[in-house]
């Protein structure tokens, strides 16, 4: 077993200091929730909390207690200027006059909750971006695209605690090491093979799915003897960190599409704490990510909650799903 910690392993990266000390505190705060998620039965924490998030999602007891843990240990990084959360409506600025040089984390404290009750893996989401001048503390000072991610990764709460980041170079991959706590290295340099025969999408929603997607999803069913010319396999997780740590590990495609019941709202995913931190990751290891349109990580944000059509993977197939948008 490699012994290369998170640290070492940043250092190696030559990972500016200041990013490297908010990397580790969020990788403390992942091992904080992972332990919470872990001890949820006991705690009797897997079952609804009495409120809503700004979505109008039911959040689940442990949504608050990540986004609280996530809020204490990210929230006193002294480099912060501003933490964005899927469970918070409003930008929650930690200056008052945030510089060049601070940052601005965008996270998803607990990811696929609905998962929790049935023991399925979960995850934490986070997306770093770098302010290149001074702010107003305003909340469109923090619709920034996703290029100008300077890292990204997730938590991924399964049989054992993982934890997949990129610095921009690369995506590598971390589990938790209970003994001494530390986050090693054990799958360095992963990548997306270009070419897949799997697909994950809620096919529940077919009646309700747009025709490029259809069409899709008709032709790879169809198998060896259909357009495609081969038998695809499924999976979907209903949890975004176990699919995309799916497809990182042995490639494949994800789509949420916008279809007839989310369209009004843009799709499912939300841009800046689910799909620019997967796409920055996906990407990182070869693959591509899309709307179907074009680059995820273009896409200029009109709100820091808003959803997007995610199609994510192996390159080639998502360059195969974006033919079917341009027919
Ligand atoms: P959440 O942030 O409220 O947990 O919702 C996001 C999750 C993703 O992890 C997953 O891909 C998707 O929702 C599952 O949706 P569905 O229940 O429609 O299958
Ligand atoms: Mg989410």
């Amino acid at each position: 077993m490699t012994q290369t910690t998170l640290r070492q392993h940043l250092q190696a990266q030559q990972t500016d200091t200041d990013l490297m000390i908010l990397m580790e505190d969020i990788a403390t705060a992942c091992r904080m929730i992972a332990d919470r998620v872990r001890h949820g039965a006991f705690a009797g924490v897997l079952g609804a909390a009495e409120t809503e998030n700004v979505q109008g999602e039911t959040q689940k007891e442990l949504d608050v207690i990540s986004d609280e843990l996530f809020q204490q240990v990210v929230g006193g990084n002294p480099s912060l200027a501003a933490l964005v959360s899927e469970e918070v409506d409003e930008v929650n600025w930690r200056k008052t006059a945030p510089q060049a040089g601070d940052f601005v984390v965008y996270y998803d404290p607990l990811d696929g909750s609905s998962n929790l009750d049935v023991n399925l893996s979960v995850g934490t989401i986070f997306s770093i971006v770098r302010l290149n001048a001074a702010i107003a503390p305003e909340a469109s000072a923090v619709q920034i695209k996703g290029t100008k991610q300077v890292a990204a990764g997730y938590a991924i709460y399964g049989p054992s605690t993982g934890l997949v980041i990129t610095v921009g170079q690369g995506v590598d991959g971390f589990t938790h090491h209970p003994g001494s706590g530390e986050f090693l290295l054990t799958q360095p340099e992963m990548s997306i093979p270009p070419e897949t025969k799997e697909f994950a999408i809620n096919a529940s929603r077919y009646d309700m799915w747009h025709p490029p997607v259809r069409n899709y999803i008709d032709d790879c069913l169809r198998g060896k003897n259909g357009p495609r010319g081969k038998t695809f396999n499924m999976r979907w997780c209903a949890s975004m960190v176990a699919d995309v740590h799916r497809i990182l590990t042995r490639g494949g495609v994800f789509l949420y599409p916008a279809d007839a019941g989310n369209a009004a709202q843009g799709g499912k995913l939300r841009l800046m704490y689910e799909a620019n931190p997967m796409g920055m990751l996906v990407e990182q290891a070869g693959g591509a990510s899309s709307t179907g349109l074009g680059r995820i990580l273009e896409v200029a944000p009109t709100g820091h909650h808003q959803r997007v059509p995610v199609i994510l993977g192996s390159r080639e197939e998502v360059a195969v799903i974006e033919g079917y948008h341009k027919k």
